[in-house]
This record gives structure tokens, sequence and C-alpha cells, in this order.
């Protein structure tokens, strides 16, 4: 297996600076020894170009962006995100995106869906739900889900949609944070949900074995979107939205060896790593090593 690496230095989608650091801190904590030791050949493409938010206005919104900050940034850079994306996969590569924060996963999504039907497995403190109405914040990353789905608002906004992915093929692992009418929306989607009281009860062999099978069901690949938040913030404090109760280290390895174990991935990306927030950088290393379990790596 060949894996593509893309950075998307972004902080557009929410409010903590540096976050755009996250694919310098990943590639730092040692990405490319963690791939080799899954033994997995990656070839770097390096960053895409991304203009600083210095040299952008987020005040220039539309009426019909709501909320949403830094909507046309967003648009630019996950466009060309899509592309990169669509020809590894075309070319028989894993694209594995570098965030960024996680309005990124627009373009990671769009791109793996293109000419083909897909779903993704969310593994997330939050549910990335929001519209540019409904967001609390007018944070990106809190919506990319909703964009990709068309939910909403985001109906009917080319850019963001990605047709081939469908809620019945989406599952949430480790929810613990959402916002009022997210949970409303979630419920009423046809998404599954796994929180983390999901996780308590059930564990997570079985709740990630039925994660992915929800999503593989009856497509050509899973997209596995990584928002390193989704741990506990204990072993992973260099994110910009922590939230207290996550998953263990040894619950994220085992997740991501089972990942691999389903055989399905078709792209994954790692986002919100922030290494101005971190601890000597351990959340970009975390991330290497759970990308490293994600493409087969093992103990024995
Ligand atoms: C919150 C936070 N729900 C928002 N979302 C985050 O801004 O929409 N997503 N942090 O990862
Ligand atoms: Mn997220
Ligand atoms: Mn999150
Ligand atoms: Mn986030």
């Amino acid at each position: 297996m060949t894996v593509r690496i893309i950075g998307v230095p972004t902080d557009y989608g929410q409010d903590r600076r540096g976050v755009d650091m996250g694919p310098s801190a990943i590639r730092y904590g040692g990405l490319a020894e963690a791939l080799a030791s899954a033994g997995v050949e990656a070839v770097d493409d390096g960053d895409l170009a991304v203009p600083r938010a210095e040299e952008r206005d987020p005040d220039s919104r539309q009426p019909s962006e709501g909320n949403a900050k830094f909507l046309r940034e967003t648009e630019e850079v996950t466009t060309a995100l899509a592309d990169r994306v669509a020809d590894a996969v075309a070319a028989d590569e894993t694209p594995l995106v570098l965030g960024g924060d996680h309005s990124v996963a627009i373009g990671s999504l769009k791109g793996s869906a293109r000419d083909a039907e897909i779903g993704a497995v969310w593994f997330d403190a939050h549910g990335d739900y929001n519209t540019p109405t409904t967001s609390p914040s007018g944070n990106v990353h809190g919506m990319p889900l909703a964009a990709a789905l068309g939910y909403d608002d985001w109906a009917g906004v080319e850019w963001a949609n990605a047709p081939g992915l469908r809620e019945e093929n989406v599952a949430y692992v480790g929810l613990r944070a959402l916002d009022d009418t997210e949970r409303a929306a979630i419920r009423d989607s046809e998404m599954t949900a796994y929180t983390m009281s999901d996780i308590d009860e059930r564990g997570i062999t079985d709740v990630v074995g039925a994660a992915l099978s929800v999503a593989a069901d009856g497509v050509d690949g899973v997209h596995v979107s990584l928002d390193m938040d989704w741990l506990d913030p204990g072993i992973a404090p260099g994110v910009g939205t922590p939230v207290r109760g996550g998953v263990t280290y040894r619950e994220a390895h085992h997740a991501m060896e089972l990942v691999a174990d389903a055989d399905a991935v078709r792209s994954m990306e790692v986002v919100e790593v922030n290494p101005v927030l971190d601890e000597s950088n351990e959340t970009a290393s975390l991330a290497t090593e759970l990308a490293a379990s994600a493409f087969g790596k093992r103990i024995l």
C-alpha cells in the first residue's frame, strides 16, 4: 500500500491560532518513521499553499453565509485538497491528510467521494454537524460533516457537498460535546452515533467494529476522520477544543488497529493538532503512532 501524505496548514476553521502548524508538528513527531514501521510506502506531497488568515478579512461574509468565518478561504483550500485526494485515490494510493483544523474534511470527503460511494467513521469529541445558521461559534471546523452531507443550509452548496457520502454510511465514535441544535439534528439524521457512554457500556472493540460495519456497508471504501480531541486531553493536550472524558491511549490504538483490520480505508485524515497548545509535541507524536496503527502496525 502506498500512503500519499498531503499537509493542509489551515487554521481558518477555529479560534485557537496555531493549528496551521499541525502538518509540520506531525512530520517532526516522526510520521515517516511511524509509517515505515507499519510497513507501508509513504510519499510526502508537502503542504498545500494556504494564505495566512492575517492576509484575509474574516468579516468579508455574504449574507447567505450566515455566521461562518472564512468561508471563501475554506472553499479555496478544500477545493484544491479535494483534487489532490481524488488524484491519489485514482492512482490507487491512500491519501493521508494532515490538518489543519477539521474544516479540511470538506475537501477530504469531496475528493474521496469523487465518482464513488463512500462511508465515514468520525472519531471526535464533537459532532461537526453545524450550519452557518446554527453554529454558536461561526467556526467551520464544527460544520464539515453537515457540509459534506448537504444538511439544511448546506444543501446545494456544491463546493462543499460530497454526494457520494450518505448519512446511512456515517458513524460517529466517542461523541461527548454537542451543541443543542446539533444534538437534535444528529438524532433526526440517519447517521449512527456512538458516544463515550456507548464505549463505557460496550467497550471500544464492539463500538468500533459496529461503526466500521455501518460505514463500509455497500460502499467503495471508508474515509477515516481522526480529530485528535477525540482522545482524552490528558494524553492529547495539544488541541484547540479539549473535552474531558475522551478515549485512553490503548483504546485509541486498538480502534486504529481495528480500522486496519477492516481493510476498507480509502482515505484518512488526522486533524486539530496544535503544537502551540501541546506539551513537547506529544499530541503530534501520538498522531503519528495512531496513523501507523491505522495502516497496519502491530506490536508483535
Ligand atoms: C463546536 C465545537 N461544536 C462548534 N466543535 C468542534 O464550534 O461548532 N469540533 N470543536 O471539532
Ligand atoms: Mn472535529
Ligand atoms: Mn473535535
Ligand atoms: Mn474541532
